[in-house]
């Protein structure tokens, strides 16, 4: 690992991976080596806010360019591919332009979305604006916004409790978070791929795998879960990404924890531009809206005092920890005594209070493995949103300390994707794109 840095080194490097990653069309990939070579969506949105502190007009650019694939039911996809080959999830496996008749036909995406980041990217891309070209700006982006969050609880939320079901693991942004993979192994697991798993067939799949080829197969998800993953994408794909016919018959809908709490602070954003442009919020979202302090509060559980996802289907709590519990101090001010609960958690040096913090999954999970992923590296976007939320919880110092350490993991690791949560040594992509923006940001408030 490197020694100090300085912090102009650090913006500098930072800089240098934006300038790398930008692909010259107004939109940035994650990184520079071919495990991530097309647009995803949140990524776009945490490079959004980085990019803003230098060069307000290519953040709007990047802020802009995922909304020209958004499908005509209002959804944006979390994958615009390029022409680039090689992504082990490309365009053949989803075929939504010839599959289903909202996605648009001259440009290839995924079939299904991620946490939506966009309201919070506009509005902090407003904050630097002229109060003119600010109304400007929010009025280029209102409909748009307006018409994904609409999206969301027209189509995702059956029950119309205010919590929307999310149908892929991919959707979440945390691929492989415990939650999640439990309850694929429980209901969601091919049989075959349960007969490989248990006649130790890994090894024959793992040939078949692109994304190892990259970075080393004990930083990513398993084999097994892969191709788990794989089947799912093609159960959406049978079902024509149609909503109806999903929630009629895909086995996999959870009321995700992670997507619901950043919903929930973006549709506190999008209130916020529709009151500068002197808009009302339809009632769809103003109901969701009234609707989300109890909706949360359905995900809470006394005996751990914590936050989990639900599994729709069944109707249980899924009680297996990761760092998406923190998110629902992003999402809105809590009561005191679950922040108070939280913080239990975040210092406990057994769970969440790791020297690198804050772990993805707990560091006593059955999951824990330092470098895997979303099963225990720490990640900035989600430091980054937690601190935010900390400190609208009235927890400055503890906002302060965690910026801290995440500028310090950063600065001793390089811009990698993600990190150890024990030692600090990076994993994953190098030249992460929204490790460097997210750098950028903290250091325009926070010195090293
Ligand atoms: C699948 C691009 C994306 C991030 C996700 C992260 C990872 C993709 C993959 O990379 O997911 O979407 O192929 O593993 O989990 O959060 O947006 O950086």
């Amino acid at each position: 690992m490197r020694g100090y840095m300085h912090k102009m080194d650090l913006l500098e490097e930072a800089r240098a991976v934006l300038a790398k990653n930008d692909m010259g069309e107004g939109w940035t990939r994650p990184t520079s080596i071919s495990l991530y070579p097309h647009q995803w969506l949140w990524d776009s949105f945490f490079i959004a806010i980085g990019l803003r502190h230098y060069d307000v007009k290519r953040a709007m650019a990047e802020v802009r360019s995922p909304f020209r694939a958004q499908w005509k039911n209002g959804m944006v996809p979390h994958i615009i591919f390029s022409d680039a080959k090689g992504y082990h999830a490309g365009p053949e496996r989803w075929k939504s332009s010839k599959t289903s008749l909202n996605a648009p036909r001259d440009i290839e995406t995924t079939g299904i979305t991620q946490p939506p980041m966009a309201a919070e990217a506009t509005l902090r891309i407003g904050e630097l604006l002229t109060p003119r070209e600010r109304r400007k700006w929010y009025r280029e982006m209102y409909p748009k916004i307006l018409a994904w969050h609409e999206w969301f609880y027209r189509e995702r939320d059956p029950d119309g409790d205010g919590l929307v079901v999310v149908v892929h693991s991919w959707e979440t942004g945390m691929d492989n978070t415990p939650p999640w993979m439990e309850i694929v192994h429980k209901y969601a697991m091919p049989f075959w791929a349960r007969l490989a798993a248990a006649a130790g067939l890994d090894k024959v799949l793992e040939r078949f795998r692109k994304d190892t080829a990259a970075v080393p197969a004990d930083e990513r998800i398993s084999t097994v879960d892969l191709h788990a993953v794989y089947s799912h994408i093609r159960s959406l794909r049978r079902l024509k990404y149609d909503s109806v016919a999903i929630m009629a018959k895909h086995r996999l809908q959870i009321d995700s924890l992670i997507i619901n709490c950043i919903l929930m602070r973006a549709n506190k954003h999008l209130a916020a531009i529709a009151a500068e442009l002197g808009e009302e919020l339809p009632d769809i979202i103003q109901c969701a809206m009234e609707r989300a302090p109890q909706a949360l509060e359905s995900l809470w559980d006394e005996e751990t005092g914590q936050y989990y996802p639900r599994n729709h289907v069944t109707g249980e709590l899924v009680k297996v920890s990761s760092v998406a519990t923190f998110l629902s101090l992003y999402a809105q001010k809590l009561p005191k005594e679950r922040v108070k609960a939280l913080l239990k958690h975040l210092h406990n040096p057994e769970t969440f209070g790791a020297e690198y913090p804050i772990p993805s999954a707990p560091l006593n999970s059955p999951y824990f493995k330092p470098h895997c992923y979303w099963q225990g590296p720490t990640w900035v976007n989600t430091n980054w949103m937690v601190a935010d939320g900390l400190e609208r919880n009235g927890q400055k110092r503890e906002a302060h300390l965690l910026r801290q350490k995440t500028l310090g993991m950063v600065a001793k690791g390089g811009m990698y994707e993600y990190f150890s949560p024990t030692d600090g040594s990076p994993a994953g992509a190098p030249s992460f794109s929204w490790t460097a923006a997210l750098t950028i940001d903290l250091l325009h408030s926070h010195s090293l």
